[in-house]
């Protein structure tokens, strides 16, 4: 997830490592490096000169700048400025109603009905609810047809009738149907146009108007940079958007969008996508994409990941038998194959502090790889027998040879199995007796630990609510391009 980003970041913070205390000027230098970064991501030039403003303010400080660790200090302020920039979302999502009414709005293609259905799957895992979805574009042909897809693959009810041309009319007969099968949510999948339309908008607000929901969303494609943005602006002023799900982060978005949308319209993001699967949503947290974007990982959202792989049965049952502390190598192989989903691993991987940036772990270990690997891995498991597999300290040299033989493998790789078996153990053990809420809080302090906890939380910031007409975006992402020319050229003739 933003790769050049997170490189150029890393690059300014780089340049005044290992200096010792910093001059003023080293320090400027090091805060273009910055705003280069910032420009270059498209960040709205707006946000960028409030954000360098306070940065700067604070970088240039003497508390910053007699310190012993200078570029550290910087980056914490980095990290500060970008939380109190992305967030605060605002308070969870409240089912309390009879029937809760969330409404999905956008462009065409931002990636409204997958994340009804990413929506929906969530819903069920986290609130065990099962919502109804509510196929109300009725634009398109096709686009009933894909919603009822989705939801038999969730086993999620689909409200649609496709001899009503009104929108209205569908939305209030899903919401009678919810109430009388007492599904608590319905998410309605409503048609998206090719850009803002007057149409669009009133069909739309009329939705809006007559139906009532308690939540509207608008979606859109994080790929789209600046455009994204402008469209959340127009959006939230048809419909008073309650928040922004921000899909498509796991391709060449370069963040742009994520760091401008909650502070040029006012909007804060809920979601993301991060990918075509129904899973691949992530509810967003200021502090993690903060600290994503700044090379130092997510924990949190790296064990809800570890978490959603295993469903709750299978939860329950590792729980028991990690608190006896009898995690096997079956557990150890059930638990290495769930890994095997293709992407999977590196998008694990890209949640670890200190790890380089996807691409650079995408070429590590491609896709086939990763999962030979878990394939031989889980080949070489099966090839010892139950009583190994309970204990593998009794595998002598002479059943190696067999088992590595049995599975096709070096009697090497028998026994770099079962080291990383060895290591998982008292990992995963160690984190057994804890409820999962405990977990999380144990992942939490361990990144607020990475943060420095004596700065406390970072204090929540008010919107401004400005928004800005196409004319004044023309006059932004030209003086966006003239800066990042001024600063390029600054940099070249050193
Ligand atoms: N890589 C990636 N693809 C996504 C994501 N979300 C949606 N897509 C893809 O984007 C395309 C469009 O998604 P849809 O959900 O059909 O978009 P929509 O907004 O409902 O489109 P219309 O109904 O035509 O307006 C599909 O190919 C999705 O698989 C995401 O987070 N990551
Ligand atoms: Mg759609």
């Amino acid at each position: 997830m933003f790769d050049s980003l997170q490189d150029g970041l890393k690059g300014a913070f780089k340049s005044l490592r290992g200096k010792g205390k910093l001059t003023e000027s080293n320090m400027r230098d090091g805060l273009k490096l910055v705003e280069t970064s910032l420009l270059e991501a498209d960040v709205s030039i707006d946000v960028i000169r409030a954000f360098m403003d306070r940065v700067t303010e604070q970088a240039l400080g003497e508390k910053v700048l007699l310190a012993l660790n200078p570029s550290e200090q910087l980056v914490k302020i980095v990290y500060e400025e970008l939380v109190q920039l992305l967030g605060p979302v605002g308070d969870d999502l409240r089912l309390d109603q009879e029937v809760n009414i969330i409404m999905m709005c956008g462009l065409q293609g931002s990636g409204k009905t997958t994340t009804c259905g990413k929506l929906a799957r969530l819903l069920q895992r986290e609130a065990k609810i099962t919502p109804l979805l509510c196929a109300a574009d009725l634009q398109r042909p096709a686009a009933i047809d894909q919603l009822s897809v989705l939801g038999e693959s969730l086993g999620v009810p689909v409200y649609f009738d496709k001899e009503e041309k009104d929108p209205i009319k569908v939305c209030r007969a899903a919401v009678a149907q919810a109430r009388a099968n007492k599904n608590p949510v319905v998410i309605l999948d409503t048609a998206g146009r090719l850009a803002i339309d007057e149409e669009l908008m009133e069909q739309l607000k009329s939705i809006d108007r007559e139906v009532q929901p308690h939540y509207v969303f608008l979606v859109v494609d994080g790929m789209t940079g600046q455009d994204a943005v402008k469209s959340a602006g127009a959006f939230h002023e048809a419909l008073e958007l309650n928040g922004v799900v921000m899909t498509k982060l796991d391709g060449d978005a370069r963040g742009g969008a994520l760091l401008s949308v909650k502070h040029v319209t006012g909007v804060p993001i809920r979601f993301l996508g991060t990918g075509e699967h129904l899973e691949d949503i992530e509810i967003f947290r200021p502090d993690g994409m903060a600290s994503r974007i700044l090379g130092m990982g997510d924990m949190v959202a790296l064990a809800q990941q570890a978490q959603n792989l295993v469903d709750e049965d299978e939860q329950r049952r590792m729980q028991e038998a990690l608190e006896k502390g009898q995690f096997t190598l079956d557990d150890f192989r059930n638990h290495m194959q769930k890994m095997a989903k293709p992407g999977l691993m590196q998008k694990m991987m890209g949640l670890l502090p200190g790890m380089p940036n996807m691409s650079e772990i995408n070429e590590m270990m491609n896709q086939g790889d990763t999962s030979k690997q878990i394939k031989q891995m889980v080949g070489i498991i099966d090839s010892m027998t139950p009583v190994e597999r309970r204990n593998p300290k009794i595998i002598d040299p002479s059943r190696r040879q067999r088992i590595a033989v049995g599975s096709g493998v070096q009697p090497k790789q028998v026994s770099e199995l079962i080291k990383q078996y060895d290591t998982m153990k008292p990992m995963l053990t160690g984190m057994a007796g804890m409820g999962v809420g405990d977990r999380m809080k144990q992942m939490q302090d361990l990144q607020s630990q990475m943060m420095d906890p004596s700065r406390g939380m970072p204090k929540t910031k008010k919107h401004t609510g400005k928004r800005l007409t196409p004319k004044e975006k023309k006059q932004q992402a030209k003086e966006r391009e003239k800066r990042l020319r001024q600063l390029r050229r600054e940099k070249k003739n050193k």
